[in-house]
């Protein structure tokens, strides 16, 4: 009888409840279709799915653990709603005792959490050692960190090329004090700047990173990768972007490295394997014209490779 008092009662309210149900479940499916498209665009909720082998890895973890929390939460939240309203004591509800200090109910809970997660470290595990797994690489290149820019320093078959990544002059412009340039008329401010590091796509391209000042860290969100330079310490991050999807992505310094920690951008142009071997004659090409021409006439518009300065020297040795 009482049962079903409180059914019909509930009834009266269940359109205006209904309504709001449907209303909230739509905006939460909303939020997930916006979360799962991973755009990188201003704004988004999510990661970025990215443009390489890892970050597609990292990305799918991240979605799997996120999916694994979702249900853990509507298990648990569903229970408890439940629980609060179904079983409150206004109705007459009795507290049911049998669950304190039930051995079973203690096992159950341990054992399930611990299930979900080996079942979660396992994948993760894999991705990690594949993250720190820099063997076999087609393409080294040194990356060392300053106040404020960045060295690319080419090794192997591309040895010789070096240059230094300083941020553009539009945005160097821009960003001083009463210049007068609005930020929004500038491309990419701040996040552009004079020399990229040119990698191959469908590559393994190894980047072994040092600083010859303070901490720095390399960071570019499609990459899904992040690392620190650290002075004295050469750390090794691996990325392979997807052919057919060569093009210029963009990251910032990721460790706060002194006051103009918000001005080293990194910029990254990869091109496809022919267009970049195209690039590295070019660079030696060029290498090979500054050796041969006097340093006062060097053409102001050389190649980047031509305007290498000499490097703070970590020897050859430690590198390979
Ligand atoms: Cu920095």
């Amino acid at each position: 009888m009482n049962v079903y008092r409180l059914t019909a009662k509930h009834d009266r309210s269940a359109r205006p409840r209904a309504r709001f149900l449907g209303r909230a479940l739509g905006a939460l499916a909303g939020l997930l279709a916006a979360g799962a498209a991973g755009a990188s665009a201003p704004g988004a909720m999510n990661m970025p799915v990215g443009v390489t082998v890892l970050s597609r890895d990292i990305y799918r973890l991240h979605m799997e653990a996120l999916w694994v929390c979702v249900a853990i939460a509507v298990v648990v939240f569903g229970a408890m709603i439940v629980a609060m309203f179904r079983f409150r004591h206004s109705r007459g509800a009795v507290p049911d005792t049998s669950m304190t200090h039930s051995t079973k109910a203690e096992i159950i809970w341990t054992v399930i959490p611990v299930l979900i997660l080996v079942a979660m470290a396992l994948p993760a595990t894999k991705t990690l050692l594949k993250i720190e797994d820099t063997r076999g690489s087609d393409l080294t290149v040194r990356v060392t960190g300053y106040q404020w820019k960045w060295q690319y320093q080419y090794l192997g078959a591309a040895s010789g090329i070096s240059f230094f990544s300083t941020l553009s002059q539009s945005s160097n412009f821009a960003r001083q004090l009463h210049s007068g340039i609005d930020p929004k008329t500038v491309p990419h401010y701040l996040l552009s700047v004079d020399h990229p590091l040119v990698i191959p796509s469908g590559e393994k391209v190894r980047l072994l990173l040092t600083s010859a000042d303070v901490i720095h860290a390399w960071w570019v969100p499609d990459f899904g990768v992040k690392r620190s330079a650290i002075p004295g310490f050469i750390n090794e991050l691996w990325v392979k972007v997807d052919p057919g999807k060569e093009g210029v992505y963009r990251g910032q310094c990721a460790a706060l490295c002194g006051r103009d920690h918000g001005f080293m951008p990194i910029v990254v142009d990869v091109k496809t394997p022919a267009e970049f071997q195209k690039w590295v004659a070019e660079q030696k090409a060029a290498l090979k014209q500054a050796a041969n021409t006097p340093a006062a006439s060097a053409p102001n518009d050389a190649p980047v490779a031509a305007a290498a300065k000499p490097v703070r020297a970590l020897t050859a040795q430690a590198l390979n």
